[in-house]
């Protein structure tokens, strides 16, 4: 399996984030990014691709302008900058939202846009969550680098790849931040392939739902977004992910939310799985999209499933059953120190799974 890195990642150190109602050490952390690496250096599946495979930073910008709008680009590109001048002191802070505009229908509008520097981040963030610091624009960007070398190998003709980058990606809608996440890389990824392949499907296994990739795609039928998670009655991200979500318009019928309940297991989770390929396999999908998290580990920090170490290499075995070349997206998990045997697990036994069936 090819892997890309991206190596930037560092730029992007969050110092505290709102959680459970007081400022906490951000749970994103570097270190997920070396437990991961680590991990896959150990084991022999793994070819690590060159920096000079990696785009451009325009035509990065180009690929990820396909999904994110225009302003919300601009807003992350220089909001760093924005906020350093806005008041001595403020590069030794991150920039942490704290107010949003409820929708319309409360009598709140952006209409006349803000210039208060928190009134635009909360324009384009949906929670406290996500600290914006010096380099998340950058490591954002190294992450859709990585992303789309990744994708462009699958479109070439390789089985599967990798993208080994934070901050994640699945939360970040077309124009907002938001769970850890800036841009959508598995929103880029599916993007990419589907210059190549007619229908893309995208199949999220992180515990939370891929509320931002879910949105970019929702009235469209021509990529299928599926997410298994746990129900948003009780879990983050709350207001999208429910299993009435099926899609709008042309997209009607190619959104599948399959939410189940805290506590869940393997048994539990494994039926949803099943139903899922039973999906992609239904829609026809010629490429596959995995936003992988591992949050779903049952030592996680802020999740709520129970899946065990080798629980991660059944779920490999069966997605290479689909039999679509696939790309892989590092998005959640917390448990640092199982980080990296569980997303090996998932990817080790896809492959294997992969040439054992020629
Ligand atoms: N104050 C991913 O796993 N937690 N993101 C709630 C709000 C947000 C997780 C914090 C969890 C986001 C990619
Ligand atoms: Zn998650």
């Amino acid at each position: 399996m090819q892997v890309f890195i991206n190596d930037q990642h560092h730029l992007h150190v969050g110092r505290q984030e709102m959680f459970r109602g007081r400022l906490v050490d951000c749970h994103e952390v570097p270190s997920r990014f070396h437990f991961v690496l680590d991990s896959l250096r150990s084991r022999s599946f793994c070819e690590f691709a060159k920096a000079e495979t990696l785009p451009n930073l325009d035509e990065t910008r180009g690929q990820v302008a396909r999904v994110h709008s225009a302003q919300y680009l601009a807003f992350l590109e220089h909001a760093w900058s924005d906020w350093v001048h806005l008041q001595a002191g403020n590069e030794d802070l991150d920039a942490l939202p704290s107010v949003w505009p409820l929708p319309n229908r409360f009598g709140f509008s952006t209409e006349i846009p803000p210039a208060n520097f928190a009134a635009r981040l909360g324009m384009y963030s949906f929670d406290s969550g996500t600290p914006l610091t010096s380099g998340s624009w950058s490591a954002a960007m190294g992450g859709a680098q990585a992303t789309i070398a990744a994708a462009r190998a699958v479109s070439n003709g390789s089985r599967s790849s990798f993208v080994l980058t934070r901050p994640p990606g699945h939360h970040a809608g077309p124009d907002y931040m938001g769970g850890y996440c800036f841009v959508n890389n598995a929103a880029v990824a599916a993007t990419i392939l589907r210059d190549r392949f007619a229908r893309v499907a995208i199949l999220d296994i992180d515990f939370h739902h891929g509320n931002g990739t879910q949105t970019c795609f929702y009235d469209r039928s021509d990529v299928f977004t599926i997410s298994i998670h746990a129900d948003p009655v009780h879990s983050y991200p709350f207001y999208l992910g429910h299993a009435n979500e099926r899609g709008h318009a042309n997209g009607l019928g190619f959104n599948l939310n399959l939410p189940l309940p805290i506590g869940s297991d393997y048994q539990g989770w494994s039926q949803a799985l099943e139903t899922a390929c039973t999906a992609v396999t239904e829609f026809g999908a010629q490429a596959l999209v995995v936003p992988l998290g591992v949050d779903t580990f049952e030592g996680d920090p802020i999740s709520g499933f129970r899946l065990k170490t080798s629980d991660y290499k059944t779920i490999g075995a069966r997605l290479a059953q689909l039999h679509c070349p696939t790309v892989f997206t590092f998005e959640g998990g917390y448990a640092v120190q199982a980080v990296g045997e569980n997303v090996a697990n998932v990817l080790e036994s896809f492959h294997h799974a992969t040439i054992h069936a020629g």
